[in-house]
């Protein structure tokens, strides 16, 4: 039985406000920005916005990095520009989601400044310190997820204190009570202000391993990095806890980024009955295409099935129990179409049926800025043009490992997250009018000349288009939203099919992964007699009975009842 909630219904779009869009000519975005656009974005046919942070901090990893949870970072403008974000927004009836990373403050934080001064200040516990092994060398061999030891060495104390991230990023101790209490302060403080709800940041990381014992290598690959992090002991009670003492008492939705975390671990942390979570970002989907050796930056070969085998099986386990999400890229990943369609010849075809995917799924859709107009990977020349301090320091380390340049890019340029953090094209005038600085924050991909929101407003047939066609679509039909979902000619080497359905509704979904021309068999449905609800290409659509043609990266919804 469904039971309807608004954030199962919503469309999510996730604003990264340092490229989104910049008034004040400092070559970064800000907030008031974000109020210019606030009609481009309701027009899309979306719900919430998802806003990366936007919180005081050093900028060592792009605003995860907090030191005050209570002020806006001055780059991006004021309280009273957020508090008319907001008020903006609520205005036109869209929902914001506030980043919330509490794994982990900048070192640059109050308490962490407090809790380095002597082992016995007051705030010593509110992170992670131990003594170093006999030899001087650090407490075990945990490694940080951007390069070297997950602990630094603290020469005021003499101890190592934990960072799983940069070492600017101290992970806070969540078994101190004291802690704890702060984050749910932090939470109602911006609840009270009207925010409807949070993303948090690594939450899967909060409960560490209280014996802190080492990894059974001492290299483990960036991918499978969350494997070893998440799903500490107390998990489950640290987050009832958020649930019960604050998220409980407001209408609010939350989704929990979670590394390495598999179905069985997420219905522990989604399921209905759980008081934690409503729903997760799974990493599997991003997963497909690391190569044999499994490391972060490597290039792998994936297909169609890698897709069908994930997102079938984080359905069959979630469906009915718990929430799902879908996302296809956010600000740590690459240009969706670069990775999963086709950037070049077949851009527009395969954004589109990238996107008829995300919009046809079961679970939350979450649309990245940029997306909707097709964006692709940026051709990055050098290190000195990344901003990016995990592609920075693994470019670094892996050239002190003496690796080339040419032996080292072509990974980062595959996978690296600045690939997605370029400025939002919206014209094609200087810096694709996103900032009228002389020199933006990072590089503007020099392909906004062609593709860019103004372009694709005038062109009808544009990716744009097709996303607020398709967001409608979702919309309209509740069986896209609370269907249930199987898989059709599972065999199938090109095309993901599948089913939806619900009571008495139906659809099939259609999809050629490929940049060439292929068939279905869709038994046992003949088709020939089926409303095409929505398509990427016009007209030429063939059918004969339950045998479909498909021309490249085609995608197709049709209504079976
Ligand atoms: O980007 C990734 C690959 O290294 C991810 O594994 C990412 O590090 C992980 O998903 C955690 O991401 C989140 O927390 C990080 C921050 O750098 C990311 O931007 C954020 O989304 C630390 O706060």
């Amino acid at each position: 039985k469904k039971e309807k909630s608004w954030w199962k219904e919503a469309v999510v779009y996730q604003v990264y406000p340092r490229s989104f869009n910049d008034t004040t000519g400092n070559g970064i975005g800000d907030l008031r920005g974000i109020i210019e656009k606030l009609d481009y974005i309701k027009d899309l046919g979306v719900d919430v916005i998802w806003l990366n942070p936007v919180y005081e901090s050093p900028c060592d990893d792009m605003g995860y990095d907090i030191s005050n949870y209570r002020k806006i970072l001055p780059q991006f403008g004021t309280m009273e520009d957020f508090d008319l974000l907001l008020s903006e927004m609520h205005k036109r009836g869209l929902k914001l989601v506030m980043d919330l990373v509490v794994n982990h403050t900048s070192d640059e934080h109050r308490w962490f400044v407090e809790s380095r001064k002597s082992k016995d200040n007051p705030y010593r516990d509110y992170y992670i310190w131990k003594k170093p092994k006999a030899d001087g060398s650090p407490p075990n061999n945990w490694v940080s997820y951007f390069g070297g030891s997950a602990w630094e060495y603290d020469e005021q104390t003499g101890e190592y204190y934990l960072h799983l991230f940069s070492k600017k990023q101290p992970d806070l101790n969540w078994e101190n009570p004291k802690v704890r209490e702060e984050v749910k302060d932090i939470m109602r403080f911006w609840l009270d202000k009207g925010v409807d709800g949070f993303r948090m940041d690594v939450i899967g990381f909060i409960s560490k391993d209280p014996d802190f014992e080492d990894f059974p290598t001492d290299n483990p690959s960036g991918k499978d990095l969350g494997d070893k992090y998440a799903n500490g002991p107390r998990l489950h009670e640290f987050l009832q806890e958020l649930h019960d003492d604050v998220l409980s008492h407001y209408d609010c939705m939350t989704v929990g980024e979670c590394p390495g975390v598999s179905p069985e671990d997420a219905l522990l942390i989604v399921g209905k009955d759980r008081r934690e979570l409503q729903t997760l970002f799974q990493f599997e989907g991003m997963d497909i295409d690391y190569g044999k050796n499994g490391s972060r930056f490597s290039i792998g070969n994936w297909d169609v099935h890698g897709f069908k085998k994930v997102y079938t099986k984080w359905h069959k386990k979630l469906y009915g129990k718990a929430w799902n999400s879908i996302y296809l890229m956010n600000h740590d990943q690459p240009r969706a179409v670069s990775r999963f369609g086709d950037d070049k010849k077949y851009r527009k075809e395969s954004a589109k049926m990238l996107a008829t995917f995300l919009l046809s799924m079961w679970g939350t859709p979450y649309i990245y800025q940029g997306e909707e107009i097709g964006m692709t990977n940026c051709p990055f020349e050098g290190v000195e043009e990344f901003r990016d301090i995990e592609m920075i320091n693994y470019y670094n380390e892996q050239i002190s490992k003496g690796k080339t340049k040419e032996e080292i890019m072509p990974g980062l340029l595959y996978r690296g997250r600045d690939n997605s953090r370029t400025p939002i094209q919206w014209n094609d005038s200087r810096n694709a009018v996103f900032s009228d600085a002389e020199e933006t924050w990072i590089k503007v991909n020099p392909n906004y000349t062609e593709i860019n929101v103004e372009e694709a407003e005038k062109d009808p047939d544009s990716i744009l288009h097709y996303f607020r066609r398709m967001i409608k679509t979702r919309k309209d039909n509740d069986v896209l939203i609370y269907g249930d979902y199987e898989l059709v000619d599972e065999g199938n080497d090109d095309v993901y099919a599948y089913r939806r359905f619900l009571d008495n509704e139906e659809m099939l979904v259609l999809l050629n992964f490929t940049d060439k021309e292929t068939s279905c068999d869709v038994s046992p449905y003949n088709l020939e007699d089926k409303e095409l609800i929505i398509s990427n290409y016009k007209g030429g659509q063939k059918v004969k009975g339950t045998e479909v043609t498909l021309r490249p990266y085609e995608a197709r919804i049709y209504k079976i009842k």
